[in-house]
């Protein structure tokens, strides 16, 4: 803790820090909440080694900051005028922390609504900016073909010895691999390249405690150049589930139904933005990011862990059954 005291000196805050506690459950980046006497701030440290450029999270940062003063949670500048500092060899950055409201992980019909709208404001509202001023802050993140590529990779090293008692899931994995050729044909006819949040997953939306309505948009780490797809498919792959993403789990029902309130309500709110290809391809991003998922665990699991925090040594397995319970089920109702 005496390095986040360290961090927050950096920052101009009136009041004297009267508590520090670690929060949340991101997979990378360490958060902390600050307790000052009349208010409670967020602090992050921004994981390195995943975010090589934090650099470009600040430019986007500042850019997205200013654009919309409401979709996003307010974030402190630093002495420097910058929203990241360096302290202890680690990034870090302060925001408010946002009392009143809760980040949804399990949704009833009204709280996945809200969450839909959220990611669509920010659609709409990252509309307004030019796609050239934003980076990938990390390379190739939803780049499918090289998802499979690092999972080939991670089979044939098997460092660890753990393929041999995962054939089951090898399989199925294998199987899927012809998305990556359908997405790379959309591409082909035209999908158009956005700015998109690319981490768009219920628990990066923030709603209100009381009315359970919309209120931030949160986690902009990864927001840059993407097709919408993949933030719709985010929205699909964490709310169609009725089961945590870390649930060790087989078997997942899912309700197309479910699936097509999610799309209406979307269209409604943003629909006039998006290009006939973009409309007709929202489904399919619940496949495509469900199975980049799906490999993403596996992956590490077969590298050793080295990349998600995990809290036991199959929780990567578990989390890659998982997701290809949930695209198995998407696949029987036809989603996609
Ligand atoms: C990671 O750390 P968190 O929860 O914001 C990951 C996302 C995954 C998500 C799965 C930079 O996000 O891509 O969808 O876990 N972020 C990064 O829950 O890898
Ligand atoms: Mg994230």
């Amino acid at each position: 803790m005496e390095q986040v005291r360290a961090a927050l000196v950096f920052f101009p805050l009136k009041e004297k820090v009267e508590q520090v506690q670690p929060f949340g459950q991101g997979h990378i980046n360490e958060t902390f909440r600050v307790t000052t006497a009349k208010q409670e701030w967020l602090l992050q440290a921004v994981n390195t080694s995943v975010f090589q450029h934090p650099e470009i999270i600040e430019a986007h940062l500042q850019l997205l900051l200013k654009h919309n003063t409401k979709l996003f949670v307010p974030h402190v500048l630093s002495k420097e005028r910058t929203y990241h500092i360096t302290a202890g060899g680690k990034v870090w950055r302060l925001q408010q922390f946002m009392q009143n409201t809760y980040a949804p992980d399990g949704c009833n019909d009204d709280q996945r609504k809200e969450v839909v709208k959220g990611i669509a404001a920010f659609t709409q509202s990252v509309h307004g900016l030019s796609l050239s001023d934003f980076r990938p802050t990390i390379p190739k993140f939803h780049d499918l073909s090289d998802r499979l590529l690092q999972y080939e990779k991670a089979k044939a090293a098997d460092p660890l010895h753990r393929l041999k008692s995962a054939k089951a899931i090898v399989e199925k994995l294998d199987q899927w691999k012809g998305i990556a050729n359908r997405f790379e044909g959309l591409v082909r006819k035209g999908l158009p390249l956005r700015i998109v949040h690319n981490d768009a997953k219920s628990t990066n939306v923030l709603l209100h405690q009381n009315d359970n309505r919309f209120a931030k948009v949160i986690d902009l780490d990864t927001a840059g150049p993407g097709y919408l797809l993949f933030d719709f498919g985010d929205l699909l792959r964490s709310m169609l589930p009725d089961v945590r993403e870390n649930a060790s789990v087989n078997k997942v029902n899912i309700s197309r139904e479910r699936a097509k309130q999610m799309q209406a309500v979307f269209l409604d709110e943003c629909g006039n933005l998006l290009s006939p290809l973009e409309q007709e391809t929202l489904g399919f991003g619940g496949l495509y990011m469900t199975y980049l998922m799906a490999l993403r665990f596996f992956t590490d699991y077969l590298m050793g862990d080295i990349y998600y925090r995990v809290n036991h040594p199959n929780e990567n397995l578990d989390r890659a059954t998982n997701q290809c319970a949930v695209l198995e089920g998407m696949l029987e109702v036809s989603i996609g």
